[in-house]
């Protein structure tokens, strides 16, 4: 059983504003996604969650996966995908049913039940169990519990204690979780959404599993044992990730299982990315240096200025200067000189009076420029965050003050206010 395992696609990512859609970033990954798996044919595509990078995601991101899924189709390879912390579930799994009909397999939420696909090699059949992203919560409704699980590792142990796992055939897994080996984290890439250790569960959980296809890591890993795996995501997704030499290349994981109780084998088809990302530091004079020497053609550039001062138009012509050499100038910054330079303890003075609201506009701003917020918006949103507070002092569900905001917010609309 050849198994070609994705995960974590963000179609829609905007990178410093950028959006790697749009720009064809991700049709450049996805178009050879689709030449190596006609070459390789595997028996199916495992996408572990975060299809999208927002849940509602832009329409080009919508149009890419469209493309995806019917280059797979037409491959006649089946897709088995589940949803992320970054999608939403149920707009995910809009239509699942007549899909799967053709093949294309999407779990949104989690049940009683869980999704199941069986496919057939020489080795006989396997079955593929498709868990997407959740909370204990959700795990204490789905399975009508009187108490909500003690944590993750608990919800998740016993959902799957719930599901008819037949041992001595070979079954998958394939989840978007924070899984941790003999305790200790992964190592993160750096663009995910991870608030600490939060919702983390024990890989010990996932034992009777002959492949565990991870998903919610941006760095490609095992966990603990070669079979409970990160794939990693296609592309940087942040300029901390871009290692300062790329040691090994990108590429897409496959997985060949073969007789049950084998090691499953492993290889990599490289891929390659559309633009190079590319993290500059120095004094200013230096980067000019290095940006005529080494040319940049087709890169994404992060410029990090080490100079005390610098003098005005230098960030202008620093862009021009990197246009001029084909490439692309998404993020320049400084060195902080906290102590010494007033103006900067100022700056940053300024930037902690900032509320979590205007943090808010500002990510709005950034994923809707053209739709300008309005004064029912500003309501709106400082209502959210009193909701937010109030859900923290008390330490009650933040899904109860969604709900009271969604409340809130039909209302308003009734109103017309
Ligand atoms: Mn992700």
């Amino acid at each position: 059983m050849k198994l070609m395992h994705l995960a974590d696609l963000h179609f829609g990512k905007l990178l410093h504003g950028l959006s790697l859609t749009q720009e064809g970033d991700q049709r450049y990954w996805m178009e050879q996604a689709l030449s190596i798996a006609g070459e390789e044919r595997p028996d199916a595509v495992l996408i572990a969650g975060d299809v999208y990078d927002r849940s509602v995601p832009p329409r080009e991101a919508v149009q890419l996966l469209d493309e995806f899924l019917s280059g797979l189709c037409a491959l006649k390879i089946p897709v088995l995908a589940v949803a992320g912390n970054h999608d939403s579930g149920d707009r995910l799994s809009f239509l699942s049913g007549p899909l799967a009909r053709q093949g294309v397999h999407i779990a949104g939420r989690i049940g009683r039940e869980l999704q199941k696909v069986t496919l057939r090699d020489a080795w006989g059949e396997t079955d593929i169990w498709l868990l997407p992203y959740f909370f204990k919560a959700e795990v204490q409704a789905a399975l009508g519990l009187d108490e909500e699980p003690a944590d993750e590792t608990e919800a998740c142990r016993l959902l799957l204690s719930a599901q008819a796992i037949d041992g001595t055939r070979r079954n998958v897994l394939v989840m978007h979780q924070l899984v941790l080996a003999n305790g200790a984290m992964p190592v993160p890439g750096g663009s995910e959404t991870l608030v600490g250790g939060l919702g983390a569960i024990d890989a010990s959980c996932l034992d009777g599993f002959d492949y565990v296809a991870l998903g919610h890591i941006h760095r490609a890993q095992s966990m603990g044992s070669p079979s409970v795996r990160y794939a990693g995501a296609p592309l940087y997704y942040h300029f901390g990730e871009v290692p300062a030499a790329e040691k090994a290349p990108r590429g897409i994981l496959f997985v060949e299982l073969l007789e049950k109780g084998s090691e499953p084998r492993f290889h990599l088809s490289p891929t390659r990315p559309l633009h190079r990302m590319r993290n500059l530091t120095g004094a200013l004079a230096e980067v000019e240096e290095a940006v005529r020497r080494d040319r940049c053609e087709g890169e994404y550039l992060h410029v990090h200025l080490t100079d005390d001062t610098i003098p005005p138009g230098a960030a202008e012509r620093l862009r021009t200067l990197i246009e001029a050499g084909g490439g692309r100038l998404l993020l320049l910054d400084r060195a902080e000189r906290r102590f010494a330079d007033p103006e900067a303890l100022d700056q940053l003075a300024r930037r902690e009076e900032r509320s979590e609201a205007d943090y808010f506009r500002d990510f709005y701003r950034t994923i809707y420029p053209d739709r300008p917020l309005d004064g029912k918006d500003d309501r709106l949103i400082d209502r959210a965050m009193t909701l937010a507070r109030q859900a923290e002092e008390r330490e009650s569900g933040l899904d109860e003050a969604a709900q009271a905001l969604i409340r809130y917010a039909l209302r308003q609309e009734e109103k017309n206010v």
